[in-house]
């Protein structure tokens, strides 16, 4: 069989469930680490498997330019070159074409762009993303797709959603199955309700190992991105996993699950321990701050990471000002650790019908503060 999810319990939307990989089995709700260019930044697999993450994400984009997916295959795949045996979701490369290169020019075919490396030119169509997802081994590949710019016009919104579901086809096409392997189609539409339903239709006509929502979390805020998933989630289909495409913040990651939402990536945890901000059950700490000087409390009590239990504020404190290597690993470390510590909580608390006092108890520990 393909990559598939089965249900293990409900509460109101929220779900927990299991995703069976070819790597692995990893239990959902589920935060992936990202592993842009073959390492979560400033961490070792072995850690990054300590903290009790499962499935990491992989870039297109990235990859591709270096060390290459050519490359990559021959060296045995992405799970062997980088060290990590579990499951890997790879994104397909449209987004990271938008953010990152400075030129690129997109038509109905596909998207050609210059590398942000050396200028080198490139193009990425969607047979060739399902192929370099191939090379590197994804057990999770997702289709080639334009995360719609925000804001658009209705007009925009739907020229580019409707570019993106054909592509899905055509990454369907491309796309050989595999045991344990699986394709995921990508909603757009923007915050508009009737094309993000009509992505849903085009999506599940051609089929779907899973389904991610994307196009959220582009400046739109928590409130719009929530009420699009209000409108969007329902429609999908209740037996395949759904991935909410990088987000997000604990508050974010804790309103998708209620709506429904499975799996999750986001850079803030790895990018914001390499700038000294902590995520704890008591809010964030910005470890920059002269506050934290002569401070010998752990950044979180209730963590088990090892900048918790091992050192004190101060001590990180001292590491971010003097641009030690060891302050970002640490404070990766803790933010990832806290991250799979708080989607336990979720899917414990989804699986014993409690998660509406859970998401209370949390919400009010993060408003209190640490001190
Ligand atoms: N599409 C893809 N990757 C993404 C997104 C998207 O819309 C987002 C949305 N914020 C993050 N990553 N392919
Ligand atoms: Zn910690």
């Amino acid at each position: 069989m393909t990559l598939h999810w089965t249900r293990q319990g409900q509460d109101g939307a929220a779900r927990a469930g299991l995703l069976h990989t070819a790597h692995g089995e990893v239990e959902t709700p589920v935060f992936m680490p990202v592993g842009t260019a073959g390492t979560v930044k400033a961490m070792t697999a072995d850690a990054v498997r300590a903290t009790g993450a499962r499935m990491i994400l992989g870039n297109t984009y990235h990859l591709m330019l270096r060390p290459g997916a050519e490359r990559v295959a021959r060296l045995g795949g992405l799970h062997r070159f980088a060290d990590w045996h579990g499951p890997i979701l790879t994104d397909s490369g449209g987004y990271q074409v938008m953010s990152l290169s400075e030129l690129r020019d997109m038509d109905e075919g596909g998207v050609t762009f210059r590398s942000h490396l050396d200028g080198s030119k490139h193009r990425l169509t969607p047979e060739r993303s399902v192929e370099i997802q191939r090379l590197l081994d994804a057990d999770v590949t997702m289709c080639l797709d334009e995360c719609t710019p925000f804001p658009a016009t209705e007009q925009q919104a739907a020229e580019s959603m409707r570019l993106s579901m054909r592509w899905a086809k055509r990454c369907r096409d491309a796309f050989v199955p595999k045991e344990g392997y699986g394709l995921f189609g990508i909603v757009q539409g923007s915050t508009f309700p009737e094309l993000r339903a009509e992505s849903v239709a085009a999506l599940t006509a051609i089929g779907f190992e899973g389904y991610a929502v994307g196009g959220l979390a582009v400046g739109e805020g928590q409130a719009a991105m929530f009420e699009v998933l209000d409108c969007t989630v329902p429609l999908l289909p209740q037996e395949a996993p759904r991935y909410l495409m990088g987000v997000g913040t604990p508050a974010d990651l804790l309103g998708a699950v209620r709506r429904g939402i499975d799996m999750f990536d986001c850079v803030i945890p790895t990018r914001s321990g390499r700038t000294g901000r902590a995520y704890t059950s008591r809010g964030v700490l910005n470890l920059r701050n002269a506050r934290h000087a002569e401070d010998k409390r752990p950044i979180d009590p209730d963590c088990g990471c090892p900048a918790c239990t091992r050192h004190s504020r101060a001590y990180l404190h001292h590491l971010i000002k003097a641009e030690e290597m060891l302050g970002p690993m640490l404070l990766t470390w803790h933010n990832i650790h806290y991250y799979q510590h708080l989607m336990r909580g979720i899917r414990a608390a989804i699986l014993e019908g409690r998660l509406e006092a859970h998401a209370a108890a949390l919400e009010a520990a993060w408003a209190a503060g640490d001190a």
